[in-house]
């Protein structure tokens, strides 16, 4: 009995230390990191971004690690408890409350490591600013919203990095909440904070603000697009909170040869239709207020203040000045005719794309 009793002591005694080497351990882990980098990690909030990368179901320190592994793209990390979701971002200068989430500052200690260390093969050793040599594999990069909506739907609304042909990397703004999320948003107005009336230079390039007012740029839409089959949506708001909808189950764009020619079908929405039926952008190039390819003698980008595919001129402006509400000035404001006729500058408006299947 006595000798049971002692063995008993004993485990309960060695299970007890090994618990406390084990919180030691940890504590090490988390207060000097891996190495020679140190970190710290700040509860209820996330780093506004942009988000470049996403790795599913990881511990807090794994997602450390893929940002240790990431050095040029990786300033730090959105790590979301519930979901087990780590975000590697590249700018921490904005942050935000997020109540899931914990963000991780990565500070860089400096410290000597050999250089060398053997990667396998498929791997590339890298120099991290720290001066530690890491291997890495990270071979999967989203080419839209979609995509990065697909390795994780729990993903919020904000910044991501994509690579779509030709271009290579694009910061974007995904929306992920509005009809299933997954949309990639090319044009936003909020605050008439942003010039809309531009040339087609700045048109063919993008302009703005990611995070408030922008265009995100034809030539970039007209890349991103020749990836496969998109839908469009449209969403707009007025100043009395209301909303309405216009979406197209197709939509393709040329590229600036053809003038940025735009197509689009298969209409629904909770308004009437602007783009297909009563005075249809399809088909119609892009006109600027430095070139006209619209089919009036006048320039409609000129008249109505705008660049957008005009025909004679539009039915819909969503480029046009922010006017805020009833206006006695005829359809240069952000107008939508079907639902408060061109006498009625939109407070808010915002165009999308996703990847249809
Ligand atoms: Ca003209």
């Amino acid at each position: 009995m006595k000798t049971l009793l002692n063995l008993h002591t004993m485990e309960y005694t060695k299970s007890g230390l090994e618990r406390l080497y084990g919180m030691v351990l940890l504590l090490n882990v988390i207060f000097w990191g891996e190495g020679c980098t140190d970190y710290n990690v700040v509860n209820g909030e996330r780093y506004i971004g942009p988000v470049v990368s996403m790795v599913t179901m990881l511990g807090l320190q794994q997602c450390v690690k893929e940002c240790l592994a990431r050095p040029a793209d990786c300033g730090g990390v959105n790590y979301r408890k519930t979901h087990f979701l780590c975000e590697i971002v590249t700018e921490i200068n904005q942050t935000e409350p997020a109540s899931e989430y914990v963000r991780i500052l990565l500070d860089d200690g400096t410290c000597d490591q050999e250089e060398s260390i053997s990667c396998l093969s498929g791997e590339k050793r890298i120099r991290l600013s720290s001066n530690q040599m890491h291997c890495t594999r990270d071979d999967y990069e989203p080419n839209d919203c979609t995509a990065i909506y697909r390795i994780s739907s729990s993903l919020p609304s904000g910044l991501y990095q994509i690579k779509i042909p030709v271009i290579g990397y694009v910061r974007v703004f995904c929306e992920m909440e509005t009809d299933g999320g997954g949309w990639t948003v090319f044009q936003r107005r909020m605050d008439g904070s942003e010039d809309f009336y531009r040339t087609w230079t700045e048109y063919k390039n993008g302009f703005g603000n990611l995070t408030s007012e922008f265009w995100l740029g034809n030539d970039k839409l007209h890349y991103l697009l020749s990836q496969g089959p998109y839908e469009f949506r449209m969403d707009m708001g007025d100043f009395n909170n209301q909303t309405r909808y216009v979406k197209y189950t197709t939509i393709s764009l040329g590229n600036e040869a053809s003038k940025y020619v735009i197509s689009l079908s298969g209409f629904s929405g909770n308004v009437g239709d602007c783009f297909t039926s009563a005075h249809p952008i399809n088909n119609m190039k892009f006109t600027t207020k430095d070139q006209d390819n619209d089919a009036r003698s006048q320039n409609c980008a000129v008249q109505f203040q705008s660049g957008w595919w005009h025909k004679n001129c539009h039915c819909s402006n969503p480029n046009g000045l922010y006017l805020a509400g009833e206006t006695t000035i005829f359809a240069k404001g952000i107008t939508y005719e079907p639902w408060l006729t061109h006498y009625y500058s939109l407070k808010t408006i915002q165009l999308m794309v996703r990847r249809a299947v």
